[in-house]
């Protein structure tokens, strides 16, 4: 009897809990939407997508991905780099008020932004790829330049705190700071610090931010470039797990390299056991041909990437770099001999555009 009463109270406690509203974050609201659409599809991204493609810049509602295949893409990735520096325009010449307003558009059309990052050095404002001389360990805590690096995250939370809905709804995003880091062309890369200095410098960026700026709406990538075989080679720049939220990998060069396309299916799958293991997201957080030199590209090898299925039923999403016209560009504009192709994937079931993802989301709330 004893125990039928505190079972009857359990679950009357229970029920009244349950039956409350319990309002959920905005970011959590993302993190749920990324693990719900695994193994239903796959997310395209496109990097700037509203800001300019071939021939054409800031024209309202204009993409090239939507030029190509009728939708915008599911994932939209912008770019901070100068920021810090305190001018109106990012490192592309995208202004900063521009790309607010195209990450709240996204945002309310049901859409996922992610901000890359790609500062110029607080030493001496050299740009990302200057790797002539150290900066980490002099921007890390208790470096020279660590006061002058904490006014640089002070810009970048600013503007990531101003992204927000005019209802006032603080706009979620995934963070991809100090990416490709197991390479050597950035100044935060294998040739300039070491790993130790750069997990450092992720923490106290990340840690920073969310802590003393109150950027509560960000999930962070960890996005190395392909120089990894092994988990634990994958791990070695990886600051850990309460910083973590998106377990990813940069990778163009096995993707166009010919017989390289199955270390890139190896190398998802490294990923995707970690993520799965932590219960983390899994994506391809950037790929590409520059100018697509080989038309079939899409199919040929993202393609075949993206259809391997332990990638299709575990990755998230899989963004494609930016449409910088014709010395520069990822995604095809139309007419170009790619853009067959890059349809052909996209109309697959699978892959999951912009309207995908909302009928989605319209179902899940339903
Ligand atoms: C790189 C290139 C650069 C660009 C940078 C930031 O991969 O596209 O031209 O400035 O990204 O967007």
């Amino acid at each position: 009897m004893r125990i039928y009463i505190l079972f009857l109270l359990l679950t009357t406690l229970f029920c009244g809990c349950t039956s409350s509203p319990t309002k959920i974050s905005e970011k959590q609201k993302l993190i749920n939407t990324l693990k719900a659409v695994k193994g239903k599809g796959i997310l395209f991204g496109h990097q700037d997508t509203y800001a300019y493609g071939f021939t054409w810049n800031d024209i309202e509602g204009q993409s090239d991905v939507k030029r190509v295949t009728g939708d915008y893409p599911a994932v939209f990735g912008w770019e901070l780099g100068g920021i810090e520096k305190g001018v109106k325009a990012n490192l592309d010449t995208v202004s900063f008020s521009n790309i607010r307003k195209y990450a709240i558009k996204a945002f309310k059309q049901g859409g996922i932004n992610t901000f890359s990052w790609h500062p110029f050095s607080v030493i001496d404002r050299v740009d990302s790829w200057n790797t002539e001389k150290p900066v980490v360990a002099h921007i890390n805590p208790g470096g020279l330049y660590h006061e002058a690096f904490k006014k640089d995250l002070d810009a970048l939370a600013q503007f990531l705190n101003s992204v927000v809905t005019p209802e006032g709804v603080k706009v979620p995003f995934i963070f991809r700071p100090w990416h490709e880091m197991d390479g050597s062309w950035f100044w935060w890369g294998s040739a300039s610090c070491t790993p130790e200095e750069l997990k450092e410098l992720f923490r106290f960026s990340i840690k920073y931010l969310r802590e003393e700026k109150g950027v509560d709406q960000m999930l962070v990538a960890y996005s190395p470039d392909r120089n990894f075989y092994t988990l634990e080679e994958y791990l070695s720049w990886y600051p850990g797990d309460e910083y973590i939220d998106v377990i990813g990998m940069d990778n163009y060069y096995d993707l166009y390299t010919d017989g390289l396309v199955n270390e890139a299916i190896d190398k998802l799958h490294i990923i995707i056991d970690y993520a799965n293991e932590k219960g983390k997201l899994a994506a391809f957080t950037e790929t590409g041909y520059e100018n697509i030199p080989d038309s079939t590209w899409f199919m040929s090898k993202l393609g075949v990437v993206l259809s391997d299925s332990i990638v299709a039923s575990n990755i998230s999403y899989a963004l494609v770099w930016r449409n910088d016209p014709l010395k520069h560009f990822f995604f095809p504009y139309p007419g170009h001999p790619s853009a067959k192709y890059a349809k052909e994937l996209l109309d697959k079931e699978e892959m999951w555009l912009l309207n995908d993802l909302v009928k989605f989301e319209n179902k899940v709330d339903n």
